[in-house]
């Protein structure tokens, strides 16, 4: 069958009746990737849900061809968002999909070049406020509530049955669902959207399990884990430097209602676990390195222990091509020699 997008797909179980004028770029379908490097560190069956591959590169469109989709519905013709760069881009692609404007807030200095490209080459108005992600927040909130604009932030209730759907992928692809989930967070939309996809998947008889959520912070940008908001949130993941999220009390009734965890990672356990999937043949952004850093720090506390062989889906939210700059801090840039044969088998060694 052709993959004509999420909400074709998923219709059923998405608020959608046949006059919302669907507008897709044919996000999702992901793949489900067995990772043996830390299938075998952990014992467990490590997968990686690479939401990098979506159009936009992140996991932001399933979200978003919701949103967008029912913004046009209404008959918007102005969508707004804060971000650190993934909503902004993805936000901006299908408002541009739609032929609706896009106006983005976005925190100056601190998102990747690559999304920053992707919201200007779609045309959106960029909009750099000499403050923090929750600043931008703050203010789109307030314009959004007062002028004929829509929020396309997670707090829209349409971005989260979008990024449900990722659950019933996982679902449909191993026959039920994993044991456990990891799962960055930063704004807490997207542990939201899975839970709610397990529990709604199992209430309809299409899985008969449901997993516990694994959450994964920054250690510097951890409100959840600390239970307090912080007010100037610091990690190298710039995607989840985020210090008051949106969906604060949702995340922390996933995490309760499964029984699972929000815990935090260092940056140097980010850009280990980064490192550890490049070395798998996956390039992710480092927020999506957090989850992997999460399960590792897990596995050296013993958690694991009794849990052999259990499925473990690692959601990596966005492609490594994000941020090319993290990508290449300590490595070497490529030093140009001579075209000539000799030279070149000299260096190879051979
Ligand atoms: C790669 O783009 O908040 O916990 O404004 O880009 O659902 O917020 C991005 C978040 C994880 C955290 N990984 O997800 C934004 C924004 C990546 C991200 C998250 C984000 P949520």
């Amino acid at each position: 069958m052709r993959w004509t997008g999420i909400i074709e797909r998923y219709r059923e179980y998405l608020p959608v009746n046949d006059k919302t004028p669907v507008v897709t770029l044919y996000e999702g379908n992901t793949p489900l990737i067995p990772i043996k490097q830390l299938s075998k560190i952990t014992g467990l069956q490590v997968f990686i849900k690479y939401e990098g591959l979506n159009p936009t590169g992140s996991f932001k469109d399933r979200g978003m061809t919701m949103a967008i989709s029912k913004a046009k519905e209404k008959g918007a013709a102005m969508v707004m968002c804060a971000s650190t760069g993934n909503t902004s881009a993805s936000a901006a692609a299908y408002a541009a999909a739609a032929e609706m404007k896009c106006f983005v807030l976005i925190p100056d200095g601190n998102i990747a070049m690559g999304k920053l490209a992707q919201a200007m080459v779609h045309k959106a108005k960029v909009i750099a406020i000499k403050g923090n992600f929750d600043d931008a927040f703050h203010l789109v909130k307030g314009i959004s509530a007062d002028y004929p604009v829509e929020l396309v932030n997670s707090l829209n209730p349409f971005r989260i049955e979008g990024q449900k759907t990722a659950a019933f992928e996982i679902c449909d692809f191993l026959g039920d669902a994993p044991e456990f989930h990891a799962i960055p967070v930063g704004n807490a939309g997207n542990i939201t959207a899975y839970w709610k996809g397990y529990k709604e998947y199992k209430s309809a008889g299409k899985s008969q399990a449901l997993p516990k959520m694994l959450g994964f912070q920054a250690a510097g940008a951890a409100p959840i884990v600390h239970d307090r908001i912080i007010e100037h949130p610091e990690t190298v993941a710039t995607a989840i430097r985020i210090g008051n999220p949106a969906s604060w009390k949702a995340a922390v009734q996933a995490r309760d209602d499964s029984g699972g965890l929000i815990d935090a990672v260092s940056d140097q356990e980010i850009l280990e676990a980064y490192k550890i999937l490049a070395g798998a043949g996956i390039f992710v952004e480092p927020a999506s390195a957090a989850p992997i850093a999460g399960i590792l720090k897990l596995n050296t506390q013993g958690y694991f222990k009794n849990h052999a062989a259990q499925r473990m889906v690692c959601t990596v939210t966005g492609h490594g091509l994000k941020d090319p700059k993290t990508a290449m801090q300590d490595l070497a840039q490529p030093v140009a020699v001579p075209a000539d044969r000799q030279t070149i088998l000299k260096m190879i060694g051979l």
